[in-house]
């Protein structure tokens, strides 16, 4: 390994105990300079590396297959500079009501027909109200009754949401720290940081488990990044899920004519979150109806071992399940749920 990239030592969940006689693990810490050296690194090595961190935790050609669903579409007051649902910016996305709960549960049962094993429900709240987390409760019980693992991603919880959203079965809570703490002011300014971290901590404290990641290809610098990544990794345990998405340029938002990211660049970032965060879900998410099979694949010898499957995110296209099922095919790709796609 090489000397820049060493990590100091500090306390964390996945490393065994360098003295069993304190009972205590010391484990890696990363500052955003080892970071950065990293996505310096020759980008074979980088990949070689990222490929050999993944292969000691994970089985190397397996890929998990999480369906997403809009629950609650549009007219949210927040003005995330990406994202189509926000009132501020003319998307022509429409609001909607929160779905009930028999519409969601059939798109939960074809999800799981069609292969995925995690059933991810979004809504464009800033914050639910407890009503809304009673309505949502309801919906993740008939979502885990059906054998799939449940996801919600509803913006800012308070404790006790998170605590009732833990009562209902829910396994994973996506709230994304989205970009660095520096770049954020360039993108959001109806909340801050501390605000995301803050429901991060009362997810993680109510026993879910935590799914957080963030967006490339807004503007931001290589440090800022990493910067996202250090965040994330430094997180105390660090997320078990970690969405990294590629922006959707999305017509009518302020980031539309955003200019393209390297796409080797992506692959940069996810080789890097998978070192940083060994025994995380990496999931190639956002961006893939943009991006070639050869990145793709590139994501995957990266350490990617999750995506977003079916023909929709929450308001923007995915590739079509045929495609991915020749993808995986071409790869040789197997899912948690079947052994091998075809
Ligand atoms: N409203 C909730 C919130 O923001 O926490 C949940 C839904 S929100 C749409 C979930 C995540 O989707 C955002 O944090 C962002 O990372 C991602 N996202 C939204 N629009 C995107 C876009 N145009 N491209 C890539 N990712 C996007
Ligand atoms: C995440 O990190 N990406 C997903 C999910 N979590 C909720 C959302 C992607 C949204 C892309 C834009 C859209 O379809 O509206
Ligand atoms: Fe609202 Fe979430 Fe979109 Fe931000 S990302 S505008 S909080 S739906």
């Amino acid at each position: 390994m090489n000397a820049p990239v060493h990590p100091i030592h500090i306390q964390r969940r996945d490393a065994a105990p360098a003295d069993a006689s304190c009972g205590h693990a010391h484990v890696e810490r990363w500052s955003v300079e080892q970071i950065e050296a990293l996505f310096d690194l020759p980008f074979n090595d980088l990949i070689l590396r990222a490929q050999a961190v993944h292969r000691e935790h994970f089985a190397p050609n397996q890929v998990e297959l999480a369906t997403l669903l809009s629950i609650k579409t549009g007219g949210c007051p927040e003005d995330c500079g990406y994202c189509p649902q926000s009132v501020h910016y003319d998307t022509g996305v429409d609001a909607t009501k929160l779905m009930d709960v028999e519409a969601v549960a059939a798109a939960a049962r074809t999800a799981k027909e069609h292969g995925a094993t995690r059933f991810c429900m979004g809504a464009a709240w800033r914050a639910p109200k407890d009503r809304d987390i009673e309505a949502v409760s309801a919906i993740v019980r008939e979502v885990k009754s059906l054998g799939l693992e449940a996801c919600c991603t509803l913006g800012m919880l308070s404790e006790t949401q998170a605590a009732s959203l833990k009562d209902a079965g829910l396994d994973y809570y996506n709230h994304n720290l989205d970009t660095a703490p520096e770049a954020y002011g360039r993108i959001i300014s109806t909340r801050d940081y501390q605000d995301r971290l803050n429901t991060l901590g009362h997810v993680r404290n109510a026993g879910i488990n935590v799914c957080s990641g963030g967006i490339v290809g807004m503007g931001e610098t290589r440090k800022e990044r990493a910067g996202l990544v250090a965040q994330l990794a430094n997180l105390e345990p660090y997320p078990e899920s970690v969405p990294i998405n590629e922006l959707v340029r999305v017509e009518g938002t302020p980031l539309a004519d955003e200019k393209p990211l390297d796409p080797l660049e992506f692959v940069r970032t996810i080789a890097v979150a998978r070192i940083t965060m060994p025994l995380a879900r990496v999931r190639l998410s956002a961006g893939r109806q943009q991006m070639s099979e050869a990145v793709q694949a590139l994501c995957f010898l990266a350490g990617a071992n999750s995506v977003f499957y079916g023909e929709k995110l929450l308001t923007t296209g995915n590739p079509d399940v045929e495609k991915d099922r020749a993808l995986f095919e071409k790869l040789g790709v197997t899912t948690a749920a079947s052994q091998h796609i075809g």
